[in-house]
């Protein structure tokens, strides 16, 4: 029921790492005299030359607004960006273009789905469930909706090592259950969920499940029609594209149904004073001038994860995952946050006796970037009774010397206090 949705993979001797690095230009620079070692790959990642060159092109030769102009710009640009759809569509395996809409986030089309499904679906005594390792993105959205109809939002608490507890899970699931809304991999500890088993159960109960797949879609295969899930929403930027965009994929059957998001041109079919007749499904929710050049520049990230395979992606980043995961773990004083059996590109960490702030500037200045905090994962933190992490984030462009790297700075910056 529960299957480990196969994330584990063997590394890949003849990946070509350095030719990759060679496409992503801000890596070749130094940051305090020594070259960048950018480990921040969870918050962005980089974007290689292909990216920024279709954003110039576009800019430069086809600029116009879509899907209204008679002109041969604005064909050019409505082809391209539609193009764009029909690649996500087959990125993520949707039935359809027409249930692909673009957002500006993962933030925004979570947001979409509360507003929208929310203000239609969810009633008083209905129940929302979440879980303790979510982002703010995919808690504050249903706090409010669940504050303003008078819902409930239950929790699915968590193990020590970072885990779900499913069997909990199970027994917070009832008839009252509307909706699950949950991460498919965590941002702050980096555990994948076994999302399968999870949206099968809820399922069972007649509710509805939204994935958010910020920080899986960058990394292994996301089918939704495998998943069977109800929504599922990602950001271009975790996945070498531009940022300010993201996907909302959803069910034909509820998105028909659902009511726009926002008003504005681009959404209706006809408008008068005595009503509007609204426009069909993507365009009902994609009002006003959307993100073009960034949505076309897209393209070129979803080629470049393409060409390379996601299971390669994958092999490598989950050796540079274990190569760091033991190395770093024999640091005096390296404590791990986060051990889940099934866990993706992330490894948060503390040193002891150490503010995870402090670790994070020191690395800066040996040319090192991490993230540091709470990673809008406050609830969670406190779960753990800390303030923060240290957050290591590998991408594909990541090399066991810049793990080298780190270990070898963090042992210096360990060797203080311990
Ligand atoms: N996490 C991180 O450093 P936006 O900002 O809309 O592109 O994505 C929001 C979001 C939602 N869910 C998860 C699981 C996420 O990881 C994120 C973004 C970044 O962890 C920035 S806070």
């Amino acid at each position: 029921m529960y299957r480990k949705d196969s994330v584990a993979k063997e590394g890949d001797a003849g990946f070509p790492v350095e030719s990759i690095r060679k496409r992503f230009p801000i890596l070749h620079q130094e940051v305090n005299g020594r070259p960048l070692v950018y480990l921040d790959n969870a918050a962005t990642s980089q974007k290689p030359l292909s990216v920024i060159q279709a954003l110039n092109q576009y800019y430069s030769t086809d600029n116009a607004n879509i899907h209204r102009g008679a002109h041969a710009l604005a064909a050019r640009a409505t082809d391209q960006f539609e193009r764009t759809r029909q690649m996500v569509k087959s990125f993520i395996n949707s039935p359809s273009e027409e249930q692909v809409i673009f957002t500006k986030g993962t933030t925004e089309g979570i947001n979409l789905v509360a507003s929208s499904f929310g203000r239609k679906f969810i009633q008083e005594g209905d129940e929302i469930i979440i879980s303790a390792m979510e982002h703010h993105s995919n808690i504050v959205p249903w706090q409010m909706l669940c504050e303003e109809k008078g819902a409930e939002l239950k929790v699915i608490p968590i193990t020590d090592e970072g885990e779900l507890i499913l069997e909990t899970y199970e027994k917070l699931l009832t008839p009252k259950t509307k909706l699950v809304a949950i991460q498919h991999v965590s941002n702050a500890l980096g555990t994948v969920h076994p999302i399968s088993g999870i949206i099968e159960k809820a399922h069972e109960v007649g509710a509805k499940v939204l994935v958010d797949a910020a920080q899986s879609s960058s990394h292994f295969l996301v089918d939704v029609q495998a998943l069977d899930c109800d929504f599922l929403a990602f950001s271009a930027h975790k996945l070498y594209g531009p940022t300010g965009l993201g996907i909302l994929y959803g069910k034909r059957e509820l998105l028909e149904v659902m009511p726009p998001y926002q008003g504005g041109g681009e959404m209706i079919k006809e408008v008068d004073f005595d009503g509007t007749t609204f426009n069909d499904i993507p365009f009902k929710f994609e009002a006003g001038t959307p993100n073009i050049a960034d949505v076309i520049a897209f393209q070129k990230a979803l080629e470049f994860i393409q060409e390379l395979g996601k299971d390669r992606i994958l092999a490598h980043e989950n050796e540079l995952l274990s190569y760091a995961t033991d190395k770093l773990g024999s640091i005096k004083g390296f404590i791990p946050v986060g051990t889940a059996s099934q866990k993706v590109s992330v490894l948060s960490f503390l040193i002891n006796g150490m503010h995870p702030f402090d670790v994070g500037m020191m690395l800066d200045a040996m040319g090192i970037a991490v993230r540091t905090g709470h990673h809008c994962a406050q609830p969670l933190m406190k779960r753990f009774n800390i303030e923060g992490t240290v957050r290591a984030s590998f991408a594909v462009y990541n090399t066991k010397q810049e793990i080298d790297t780190l270990y070898n700075s963090l042992s210096r910056i360990a060797k203080r206090k311990n």
